[in-house]
């Protein structure tokens, strides 16, 4: 009888301790997190796939027209002018359009049209674009000569100069360089502190302003600290100033004028950041900037966004200084040299 007891007692513990071990197993997977689904893998976008989504809008509604108007049977009259109006619609200015106009005229007689435009446009660009572009040399920093590479990137506000000379920063320094980089915007807190962050990220050293020091100031103690600690590169962030205010055209030439009492060549670069959406305007920048400061360069931000990439054909093509990279987005690895055939199938589609 007791040992009926005993095992009905046993089993009893046994069902309750099972119950338990059910109870609570299931609550502690319930309360765990959902198991990791199946990632999703979001293919990487390339600096070229960025550069054509850029290029979207002008791609299909101005040069894609004016191919679309020259495949018809015949171009009067009326279709001619608008192509007219679509070029200058591209940023282009008038010499660029009426040269592209009478090209398209003698290859397109009024009588019968279906030319290949993307063809024409092409080799267009390339006349105008490729002897300039073929001047940009990869140099090698100037170390043969015992002093850095020192370059002044100058702008307008806003275009993208302080983002470029991180990516550039980080760039140079990913390549083995030692990099000196001069905060020479004294005029904004903000813009030295935004600087100060992508120079550390870069493992770059940053020169900033002592006390009352004018931007001059700044430059000439970078490129000393530079020249002084056999740097490879230093690089001088300016105030973004309005090419109108004369006085401040006063202040860069003035900055440009001082490294070279440190370095006859210097600055070996000064490169000229716009903003791709900007248009005509970045045409009137250029030349104001050319005028003052001798450029060799420029740089154009915001490809990533819909720009029309008439306007970096112009200003090429007007100023004969060659486009040395291209910003594609805002973080650090979104800076690429100019490439023009990849920047013409990029336009072209
Ligand atoms: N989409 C995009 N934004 C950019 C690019 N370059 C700069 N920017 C943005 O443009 C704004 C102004 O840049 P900043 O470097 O401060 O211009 P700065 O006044 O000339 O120094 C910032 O919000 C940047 O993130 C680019 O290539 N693509
Ligand atoms: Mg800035």
């Amino acid at each position: 009888m007791d040992i009926w007891i005993i095992v009905a007692g046993i089993s009893c513990t046994g069902l309750i301790v099972w119950a338990f071990w059910f109870f609570f197993y299931h609550a502690k997977k319930k309360s765990l997190p959902p198991p990791p689904q199946n990632k999703i893998e979001v293919p990487e976008v390339s600096w070229t796939d960025r550069l054509k989504r850029g290029l979207t809008q002008t791609r299909s509604e101005i040069w894609g027209k004016i191919g679309q108007l020259l495949t018809l049977s015949s171009v009067n009259k009326a279709e001619l002018e608008q192509i007219e109006e679509l070029l200058y619609s591209s940023d282009i200015g008038p010499k660029l359009v009426n040269e592209l106009l009478e090209k398209i005229k003698s290859a397109a007689p009024v009588s019968g049209g279906n030319i290949d435009f993307k063809q024409l446009l092409a080799s267009f660009i390339r006349e105008k674009m490729e002897k300039i572009q073929s001047t940009v040399t990869t140099k090698s920093p100037e170390q043969k000569s015992g002093f850095p590479h020192s370059i002044m990137v100058v702008g307008v506000n806003g275009a993208g100069k302080t983002t470029t000379i991180g990516k550039l920063a980080t760039k140079f320094t990913k390549e083995g360089a030692r990099v000196i980089v001069g905060a020479c915007d004294t005029f904004r807190a903000a813009a030295v502190d935004q600087l100060q962050v992508w120079c550390e990220r870069a493992g770059a050293e940053m020169v900033r302003a002592s006390g009352s020091s004018r931007p001059s100031g700044v430059a000439y103690e970078a490129l000393q600290k530079a020249i002084n600690g056999q740097a490879d590169y230093c690089i001088l962030d300016t105030a973004g100033r309005l090419h109108t205010e004369e006085n401040l055209m006063e202040e860069l030439k003035k900055t440009k004028n001082v490294l070279a009492k440190l370095d006859p060549k210097a600055p070996n670069e000064v490169w000229l950041v716009l903003d791709a959406i900007t248009g005509q305007n970045a045409i009137r920048q250029a030349i104001e900037f050319n005028n003052t400061l001798k450029l060799t360069g420029l740089i154009f931000t915001k490809c990533d966004s819909s720009s029309k990439a008439g306007g970096a054909i112009a200003i090429v093509e007007q100023l004969a200084v060659p486009i040395v990279y291209i910003g594609v987005g805002e973080s650090v690895e979104d800076i690429n040299s100019f490439n023009l055939n990849d920047y013409i199938s990029a336009l072209l589609g």
